[in-house]
């Protein structure tokens, strides 16, 4: 029988999924029909989804046995009251692949000082200043996940001693790993650099607020690629402007694009990237997506599936 799928992500991402998707999906065993529209809501057996996308209103799609997010995060959709389907988050390892190159990049950035000879270039050779190397470095991730073990992994082989913090208790090789209220002080009070890579949810939002920043180290690094709201902006930047925090390099914001008038564009100890720390990768994606509709077709239980309750 024909699968009916709806690419219900938006049409400025087809052209990426147009050749990656029908292949993946061949390449499973699937016989299915893809659609960019839905003129039979009805007769929809998986919509694939992102938030820039075409769907609000998920009430008509009946018989959808599983929508499948292109994104991890699902802040976006978890709170949807027509969902009623089963959601499926995107864990791609192109995507965990470009994180972890993103956190080691912006780390080792930070770690080793490097604003200092890429934009000082001023004719004074200053060779009394060496950085620590990174097993002198305390580096916490927030958020244990996908995204965050990996992460956390890759600079742990970088030496550095890492640390992390999740929901649950955690056990991660070479990561020295902490959950509750009293981990998060006990690793933010050590951390130099932090990186978050929580999701967004009612109990992460404004997670790094005056008091828990008054906890970081004097000059301490933010990298943060999880969500513009774990962080209070006001609070942020009044220890930056106070110079308690050296430096924070954010790639996701409250409200993006970051307007072009926002105090973190102008401010010389951020850097803003935007949101592009991961990015889906068509070619992998392709292929958790045709996994997952062979499971819902065999019966079997979905990959990634969010606990609406939880929020991610
Ligand atoms: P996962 O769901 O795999 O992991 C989330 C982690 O956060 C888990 O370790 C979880 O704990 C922890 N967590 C959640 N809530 C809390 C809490 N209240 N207190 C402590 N820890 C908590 O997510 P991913 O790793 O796949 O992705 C993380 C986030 O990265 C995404 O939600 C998204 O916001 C962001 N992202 C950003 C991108 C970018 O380009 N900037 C690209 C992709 C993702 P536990 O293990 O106990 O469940
Ligand atoms: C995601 C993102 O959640 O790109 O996948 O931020």
């Amino acid at each position: 029988m024909t699968v009916s799928v709806y690419f219900a992500a938006g049409r400025r991402l087809w052209p990426e999924y147009e050749a990656h998707l029908p292949e993946a999906l061949r390449e499973a065993g699937i016989d299915a029909e893809i659609r960019l529209n839905a003129p039979n809501p009805a007769a929809v057996d998986y919509i694939v989804f992102a938030p820039s996308g075409d769907i609000t209103d998920f009430t008509p799609f009946v018989n959808c046995k599983a929508v499948l997010n292109l994104w991890a995060g699902v802040e976006r959709i978890v709170g949807n009251k027509t969902l009623t389907q089963p959601l499926a988050r995107m864990v791609d390892p192109g995507l965990t692949e470009g994180m972890v190159e993103y956190v080691v990049g912006h780390v080792l950035r930070h770690h080793l000082g490097m604003d200092a000879h890429i934009l000082g270039q001023d004719g004074i050779w200053r060779n009394h200043i060496l950085p620590p190397i990174a097993r002198e470095r305390p580096v916490a991730v927030l958020g244990l996940g996908e995204l965050g073990r990996a992460a956390a992994t890759a600079l742990a082989a970088l030496n550095f001693p890492v640390m992390g913090w999740s929901r649950s208790e955690k056990k991660v090789a070479g990561v020295d790993c902490h959950s509750g209220e009293a981990g998060l002080a006990h690793v933010l009070s050590r951390a130099e650099i932090i990186v978050l890579l929580l999701p967004l949810t009612p109990d992460t939002t404004s997670l790094i607020n005056a008091e828990r920043l008054a906890l970081m180290p004097e000059g301490a690094f933010i990298v943060n690629p999880g969500r513009g709201a774990l962080i209070d902006d006001a609070a942020l930047l009044a220890a930056l402007d106070a110079g308690r925090i050296g430096h924070a390099t954010l790639d996701v914001f409250r409200t993006e694009p970051l307007p072009p008038d926002h105090p973190y564009w102008a401010h010389p100890r951020v850097t803003v990237t935007p949101h592009i720390a991961a990015d889906t990768r068509a070619v992998t994606a392709a292929r958790v997506i045709a996994e997952n509709i062979l499971r819902g077709e065999a019966g079997e239980p979905f990959l990634y599936l969010v606990d609406r309750a939880r929020g991610y």
